[in-house]
């Protein structure tokens, strides 16, 4: 008990290495038993390995290696092999999707997207490849499998960016350009592009839950920290029991605001704030351009965003003018 008890406080224990469960029949074996890291043994705790790395894990490696050479060596070539002009520029570097001209072409020339396709096969691979490998490790160790749902509401989000909304659009065009500054640029554009954003109802929910994580971490955060000194890091034990650390941490909230969520509630509450960010998100790019055209005129015509006043009165295009003209009219 007292082995178990310090993974959670920071006496950083040195003993034999852990070697934890034996593996259920057919597993491959687990590797790299690196022994402590005082380091890491501040952050958390300081065994390092062994790791499961699996044929699932191997394969997500490799498959994301070769995606980030793709990309990386087509940057380079966009700087003339100059490494100097590489690391000076490669914020701002790109490996972008091809143009709308090819529409949803499955292998324009390699230079107008063509690389960017192939990237996007190897990084689509490898990060499917990797949430089979949180689902089974899961269920290897005999727990529920919420982790790998909720790495599969941000899958949602980056399949719906680069993948379902391009597809629908009918064009690969659409999708988000790999780079640093460059997807930040796209997503600038993007929403001028569809008239603001801002006014997307699944973007403010998206908000919402981006926010309202911070919000419920920094609560639960200061919460188990506050109680430490009565050993609230301990949650299972103290859930049930009279006068313990969990208790006073939820009479605070009670006393503060009135409610407290339990150290189980506290957790869904979590998962489902975190969750709901990019599943809302991905909703809110699903519909731009497919179902709403300009954000703002919709937030106009639905009552959320006022038409501009009219302040200058219209103006005449010049060019129709026939004194601009000297022939007369064009
Ligand atoms: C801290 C966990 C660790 C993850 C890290 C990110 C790469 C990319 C590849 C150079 C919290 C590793 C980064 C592997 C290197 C190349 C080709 C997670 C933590 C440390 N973005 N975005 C960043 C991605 C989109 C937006 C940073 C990925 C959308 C804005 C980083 C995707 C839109 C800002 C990054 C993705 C968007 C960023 C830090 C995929 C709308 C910033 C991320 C696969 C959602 C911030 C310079 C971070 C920044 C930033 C990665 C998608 C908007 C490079 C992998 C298209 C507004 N994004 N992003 O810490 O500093 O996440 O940008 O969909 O301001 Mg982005
Ligand atoms: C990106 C999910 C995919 C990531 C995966 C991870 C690897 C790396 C390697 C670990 C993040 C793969 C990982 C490959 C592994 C290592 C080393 C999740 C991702 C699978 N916005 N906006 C959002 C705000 C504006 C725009 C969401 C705020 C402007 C666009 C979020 C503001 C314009 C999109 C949000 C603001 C604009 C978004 C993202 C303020 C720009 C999206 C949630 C205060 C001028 C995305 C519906 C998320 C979305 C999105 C916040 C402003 C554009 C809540 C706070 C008006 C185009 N914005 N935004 O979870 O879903 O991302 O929109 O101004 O696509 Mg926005």
């Amino acid at each position: 008990m007292a082995e178990y008890q310090n993974i959670f406080t920071q006496i950083q224990v040195r003993g034999p290495l852990e070697m934890e469960f034996v593996l259920p029949r057919g597993s491959s074996p687990r590797t790299g038993s690196l022994g402590f890291s005082r380091l890491l043994g501040w952050f958390g705790d300081a065994q390092v390995g062994p790791i499961y790395l699996g044929y699932l894990g191997t394969l997500s490696l490799i498959f994301g290696f070769i995606a980030f050479e793709i990309i990386g060596l087509n940057m380079w070539a966009s700087v003339n092999w100059d490494p100097v002009q590489f690391l000076r520029q490669l914020p701002w570097l790109a490996l972008e999707p091809p143009p709308p001209a090819w529409g949803l072409r499955l292998l324009p020339p390699l230079a107008q997207g063509g690389w960017w396709l192939i990237a996007g096969f190897f990084l689509t691979t490898s990060i499917l490849l990797w949430w089979v490998r949180t689902y089974r490790r899961a269920v290897a160790l005999g727990m529920g499998t919420h982790t790998a749902w909720c790495f599969a509401a941000a899958i949602w989000l980056y399949l719906v960016l680069g993948f379902i909304r391009p597809i629908l659009m009918g064009s690969w065009g659409e999708a988000v350009p790999f780079g640093i500054f460059p997807h930040l640029d796209w997503t600038a554009a993007f929403s001028i592009r569809y008239g603001n954003l801002f006014y997307n109802p699944f973007h403010m929910l998206s908000i919402v839950f981006l926010y309202g994580s911070a919000l419920l971490f920094a609560m639960h955060g200061a919460t188990i920290l506050s109680v430490s000194r009565f050993g609230g890091e301990r949650e299972l034990e103290q859930v049930t029991d009279r006068g313990t650390a969990a208790e006073r941490a939820g009479i605070f909230w009670r006393w503060t605001m009135g409610f407290n969520a339990t150290f189980e509630s506290w957790h869904r509450w979590g998962w489902w704030f975190a969750v709901l960010c990019p599943l809302t998100g991905g909703i809110g790019i699903l519909l731009t351009g497919t179902v709403v055209d300009n954000w703002y005129l919709w937030g106009v015509k639905h009552g959320i965003a006022p038409t501009y006043p009219v302040v200058f009165p219209p103006v005449i295009d010049p060019l129709t003018l026939p004194q601009n003209f000297p022939g007369g009219v064009r």
